[in-house]
């Protein structure tokens, strides 16, 4: 078994998975059942705040959920802008393995959760709540360009100069403790989840709040079959974190899985997306991108689009924060296309 997670805080993520899926039950598909109980994890953390609870809210002040779940292209679940339901992942299970349909959005896939039997919960932190009317009191402007500038008010210096004493040691960061260059993306906590089990079945998840004070009604890539995520177990799985406009304009997801039919390797397949998108785009400082990739045989790689990502990595030998191989623009003040 190994599980791979976005983030830092994907250590916590895969600890918890990797306890609940050790011992598998029978019949069950545990690679599936660890990116579900990874995301699980993330989205009821209050200090993971890209994701579920402790997200921040839209522009309205509302927080609403992402987020999908994949075994291969003809099963998979997605769900999008759920407000009333904590797990977007195992909601999106429960439309894969339950229904006839891929993707449920809005007030509908909140109520399909509830005929579901599955438990309401308040999605607004106190502490994302306080931040929310901080950047209220500070103008409180939704930017709708693509381009938009992260608010005012959230302590977020994109150009912050770059601290690497940390290594990539993963016990120092798993206690919530964020190193300085992941710290300036810390509102980018989007989960993707790949696991391998020990039957060769591969699953992906993909959790998130999405932008904090996003236009309503906004979605980004994570919640959407081959942006965010895609899973095919012929071939390997990749996901992605971090601005979702710029990974869903490349398909990124799919992007890396079909470099890697074409026979790259996990690394390359990574470092093609996160390239494409360096040269692709008019980039801004605030644009962070990253992409995990694994092959059908369990190795893996990442890529960022600019310092500060780290994939989580947990297998039988152990537990440990890992630097993306390849990054694409390491100089965090470089703006515009870079090819
Ligand atoms: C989104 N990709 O909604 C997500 C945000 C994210 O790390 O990944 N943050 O655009």
């Amino acid at each position: 078994m190994r599980i791979v997670s976005t983030w830092s805080f994907g250590l916590r993520a895969n600890e918890a998975a990797w306890q609940k899926v050790i011992e598998p039950s029978p019949g069950s598909t545990p690679a599936l059942d660890a990116v579900e109980a990874a995301c699980a994890y993330a989205d009821a953390a209050a200090d993971i705040d890209s994701v579920g609870y402790g997200g921040l809210p839209d522009a309205t002040g509302r927080v609403s959920l992402d987020g999908c779940v994949m075994l291969s292209p003809a099963r998979c679940g997605s769900v999008a802008g759920l407000r009333r339901h904590l797990h977007p992942v195992s909601v999106a299970r429960r439309v894969m393995e339950r229904t006839a349909h891929v993707m449920l959005v809005g007030p509908d896939a909140d109520l399909f959760a509830n005929q579901q039997g599955m438990g309401e919960a308040e999605l607004l932190s106190p502490e994302a709540r306080a931040t929310y009317e901080k950047w209220l009191r500070e103008g409180g402007v939704v930017d709708q360009s693509r381009d938009a500038s992260l608010a005012p008010g959230l302590g977020f210096d994109p150009l912050r100069p770059i601290d690497r004493r940390h290594g990539s040691d993963g016990r120092l960061f798993g206690g919530g403790e964020l190193p300085p260059d992941e710290a300036q993306w810390r509102h980018h906590d989007t989960i993707g989840c790949l696991a391998i089990d020990g039957t060769g079945v591969l699953a992906g998840g993909c959790s998130t709040s999405g932008t904090p004070f996003k236009v309503p009604g906004r979605v980004g890539d994570s919640p959407i079959i081959g942006h965010g995520l895609y899973v095919d177990p012929a071939v390997g799985a990749a996901t992605a974190t971090g601005t979702g406009e710029l990974i869903m304009g490349i398909c990124g997801a799919f992007l890396a899985v079909e470099c890697m039919r074409r026979g790259a390797s996990p690394l390359d397949a990574a470092r093609e997306a996160v390239a494409r998108i360096a040269s692709t785009y008019p980039l801004e400082s605030h644009h962070q991108a990253a992409f995990l990739v694994m092959a059908r045989d369990g190795s893996f790689a990442s890529a960022s689009l600019r310092p500060g990502y780290r994939t989580s990595v947990r297998d039988a030998s152990g537990a440990r924060a890992v630097e993306p191989e390849f990054v694409a623009i390491p100089d965090p003040s470089v703006t515009g296309p870079t090819a």
